[in-house]
């Protein structure tokens, strides 16, 4: 039977809600910034959310002619500038940690599952999440920070969670991913990973079929309780604790 050992986090959607307030907010800076005559307004952001990536979202954007061209040299400019507008709004405590993030790593962290960051979101943009919505001792915490560039393919391949498994040496039966959205579902399935997602504003309606468990948030055991949407394994619950994803894991 199979053991919980690891547990990599999807970070934008799921440690927290970045995407609305955080990068989008920041792209629209760069752009404004530099001239560009383009705003991503939070239903259109939605549609772009589809392309995993900043870079590559916003070449997507030029290819349908949304955006003026430029190289990759430009965008690549913009993107760094972005990165800086978005460490500036995280600095400033905007964005909280999703309900349950916290108490779940602290729990799997005390009971010695080894925790790691599974992300297509640039180090840099990742790492001002960590140092202000997390707190600078989880940089010690996490095994692996899988990042944006580090693999040549964004989600939903699989190439960054395998690339933190073999970082790891962890096995993927030994493994579960947190995720939100359908690109992070698929590429933590095609990893070979079982998968718990927990859905937003931008990913209620995407679609997860055979994933472990969907939920609304990991929700704490205060709350209210989570909606479940999907509970393939029956598990009977109020919020996502460790024994839940033991369970799945276990098959
Ligand atoms: C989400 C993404 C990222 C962010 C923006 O990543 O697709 O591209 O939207 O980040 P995940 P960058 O859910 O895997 O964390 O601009 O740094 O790419
Ligand atoms: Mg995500």
């Amino acid at each position: 039977m199979a053991e919980l050992k690891c547990i990599l986090w999807d970070v934008d959607g799921t440690l927290a809600d970045t995407e609305r307030d955080g990068h989008r907010v920041a792209f629209n800076m760069a752009f404004d910034e530099a001239g560009i005559d383009r705003q991503w307004d939070v239903a259109t952001y939605g549609e772009l959310l589809a392309v995993t990536g900043g870079k590559e979202r916003m070449r997507f954007d030029i290819d349908r002619g949304d955006m003026p061209d430029m190289p990759y040299e430009t965008i690549a400019a913009l993107h760094a500038r972005k990165t800086i507008h978005y460490q500036s709004l995280i600095a400033e405590g905007r964005i909280p940690l999703r309900p349950g993030v916290r108490r779940l790593l602290e729990e799997a962290y005390e009971q010695g599952i080894t925790l790691g960051i599974s992300t297509t979101t640039t180090p840099a943009a990742l790492d001002a999440l960590i140092e202000h919505s997390l707190g600078k001792e989880w940089f010690d915490r996490f095994a692996v920070l899988a990042a944006g560039d580090i693999v040549p393919a964004k989600k939903p391949a699989p190439d960054i969670y395998n690339y933190a498994l073999e970082q790891l040496g962890a096995a993927p039966e030994n493994t579960l991913a947190l995720e939100d959205s359908a690109n992070g579902w698929k590429s933590a399935h095609a990893a070979g990973l079982k998968c718990v997602v927990t859905v937003n504003g931008y990913t209620s309606g995407h679609h997860f079929n055979g994933a472990d468990l969907v939920v609304s948030e990991l929700g704490e055991p205060n709350g209210n309780g989570v909606d479940v949407l999907q509970n393939p394994h029956g598990l009977e619950l109020h919020h996502v604790a460790l024994h839940h994803l033991q369970t799945i894991v276990r098959g």
